[in-house]
């Protein structure tokens, strides 16, 4: 009989343990889902994103965290975004790149309870979404500067890789233009040779793409292409050329054919504003923040054997360069996107 007691009780316990975990949520908790807009490995902008997310949970009592890598099959963002806000599982969903605020206003407005963070964006005025935008095009300015004064000392021809994944507007408005003022800074004739691979994956195609830009004289390359970027540091090591990096430290991908790293701090911006929103500054939702060198969330990352190798004078022209920029000149002010 006692058994019986305890196997009952186990079953009702169990029962409604589950009914709580279906419909109901524990009060004060706060749950967090990381949407990966593709796939963690290989882009720095989305270890940096999980990183952040990731120590700011831990920081909040009772908050928890589940990652979720969506792939690189855009065209599913969609349907599994919408699926995750279904669940009513989390208070908050924490996102980065420009394409999301779209498809989270779609989201939103079946499931006007969700709220969005989204890093690497820009939508302004929806009240269930806050998003936070870098000034790309200091990114694109200071990397750019680089591969010409590299590129000058060397006496190749004024043109400069840039291998993208894909056309999208950040790139398109902001980067690419960013990229090519940093080179024209350096020299006037300077020129973009551009190429698109069509995803964020293909390294090999990212390859090719980099052998016919070297092969046509160019000395230095850009790579926007997530993982697929890989690619081009691999064709660049075969070819004695050089590569520049975005978003993140790459210097030990190739030590001496990696140059210059362009960073983020997107691991802190992720952190800081999670942090506020699970304490619960609602304000933030509807607000469309840009993000700059001057507030150092955009930043040249100096320590690497790539970069100490260059020349003194290079290096010197390319500090002058940052530490202008950090003061505005040029100023590439942006106010909204
Ligand atoms: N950047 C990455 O590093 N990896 C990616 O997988 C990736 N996927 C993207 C998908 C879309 C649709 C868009 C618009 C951008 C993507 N980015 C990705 C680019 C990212 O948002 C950012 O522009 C670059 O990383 C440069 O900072």
């Amino acid at each position: 009989m006692r058994k019986v007691r305890g196997f009952l009780a186990i079953v009702l316990l169990t029962g409604l343990l589950g009914a709580c975990a279906d419909n109901e949520k524990t009060v004060g908790q706060l749950d967090v889902a990381v949407f990966v807009p593709g796939m963690v490995a290989g882009s720095p902008i989305y270890e940096m994103l999980v990183a952040g997310a990731t120590q700011a949970v831990s920081e909040v009592p009772n908050a928890t965290l589940k990652i979720i890598e969506a792939g690189y099959n855009q065209a599913e963002w969609l349907d599994k975004l919408t699926a995750l806000a279904e669940t009513a599982e989390f208070e908050l969903i924490v996102s980065s790149n420009p394409a999301l605020p779209d498809l989270c206003a779609r989201v939103a407005a079946d499931y006007p309870e969700q709220r969005f963070f989204i890093a690497d964006a820009y939508l302004a005025g929806n009240p269930a979404i806050h998003t936070v935008l870098y000034n790309q095009q200091e990114q694109g300015y200071m990397i750019g500067y680089l591969a010409a004064l590299y590129t000058k000392e060397l006496g190749g021809p004024p043109v400069v890789g840039l291998i993208a994944a894909q056309s999208y507007p950040t790139l398109d408005r902001l980067i690419r233009p960013g990229f090519l003022a940093g080179l024209q800074a350096v020299d006037p004739a300077f020129q973009i040779e551009y190429r698109e691979i069509g995803n964020w994956y293909d390294a090999a195609k990212a390859a090719e793409l980099a052998a016919a830009i070297y092969d046509s004289g160019a000395q230095v390359i850009l790579p926007i292409a997530g993982s697929a970027g890989q690619g081009v540091v691999a064709t660049a090591v075969e070819r004695d050329r050089k590569v520049v990096w975005f978003d993140g430290s790459g210097y030990q991908l190739a030590p001496n054919v990696v140059i210059g790293c362009a960073d983020l701090a997107q691991d802190r911006l992720v952190y800081e504003r999670v942090k506020q929103l699970l304490e619960g500054d609602d304000q933030l939702y509807g607000q469309a923040a840009i993000v700059s060198v001057r507030e150092d969330y955009i930043l040249f990352d100096p320590d690497g054997e790539g970069y100490r190798a260059l020349s003194p004078s290079v290096r010197q022209q390319q500090e002058n360069a940052l530490q202008a920029l950090a003061a505005g000149q040029p100023d590439f002010l942006l106010t909204d996107f």
